[in-house]
């Protein structure tokens, strides 16, 4: 097997050893992908981003038999909200409210659980990170997770574009890791929003990172 491997990308191609690349799906919970969530709580329609879960679904099964490092993120809190600042709480009244399906954004709880299509395995051998805020960095130990990994390269999947996919990028772009964010494995509730935001990733010669597709990551993975 070539460890070498390219990927086609905007601005430009992409190319590194594969023990060095990571694959991270974002926020793919119950809270943000199915109705009764947090997501439609606050007012959208969380069918907006079911389209993405079979490209998502094709992509972690090639980075699962290439042996790439894999991470899950979960936007959610601790059962007491001790982790939710005042602010996020004041703009985000239905944090830790059951309105039916459990607490919304509490880990444990229904909402906060991955999507079945797109779970960890059951064997613990892939790396959840918890996250209180919209970057995957912010007081988690993704950086030291993926510093010991070596990993300095992401393939970035996820929901949505320009929230936690956006605020992850960047973040991921000020610390050195280079992040290759899939156009079809990412989705807003607002289409519009999708646009702009995967465009303002690979503008500028890239001054977030690049943009892929699925299609290219397999074919390079395989
Ligand atoms: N509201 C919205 O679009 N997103 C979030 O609140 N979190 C994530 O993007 N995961």
């Amino acid at each position: 097997q070539n460890n070498i491997i390219s990927i086609p990308a905007r601005p430009s191609s992409f190319q590194s050893n594969r023990n060095n690349i990571g694959l991270i799906l974002i926020d793919l919970q119950q809270d943000f992908m199915s109705p009764e969530g947090y997501g439609q709580e606050l007012g959208n329609d969380p069918s907006k981003l079911r389209h993405i879960i079979q490209a998502i679904e094709a992509v972690l099964n090639s980075a699962r038999s290439a042996g790439l490092m894999i991470i899950h993120t979960r936007e959610s809190h601790r059962s007491n909200l001790a982790d939710l600042s005042v602010l996020k709480a004041s703009n985000c009244p239905s944090i830790g409210v059951d309105v039916g399906k459990g607490r919304m954004m509490v880990r444990g709880e229904w909402g906060s659980k991955f999507i079945p299509e797109l779970a960890p395995l059951d064997d613990g051998s892939e790396t959840v990170i918890d996250k209180p805020g919209k970057s995957s960095f912010y007081q988690t130990d993704l950086e030291l997770v993926l510093q010991n990994a070596q990993v300095d390269t992401l393939i970035v999947c996820g929901v949505t574009t320009e929230v936690c996919v956006h605020s992850t990028v960047r973040d991921a772009a000020d610390r050195g890791i280079k992040c290759i964010v899939l156009e079809d494995c990412t989705a807003s509730y607002f289409d519009e929003f999708h646009e702009v935001g995967i465009k303002m990733i690979s503008a500028q010669n890239g001054i977030f990172g690049s943009v892929s597709d699925s299609r290219y990551v397999i074919d390079a993975l395989s």
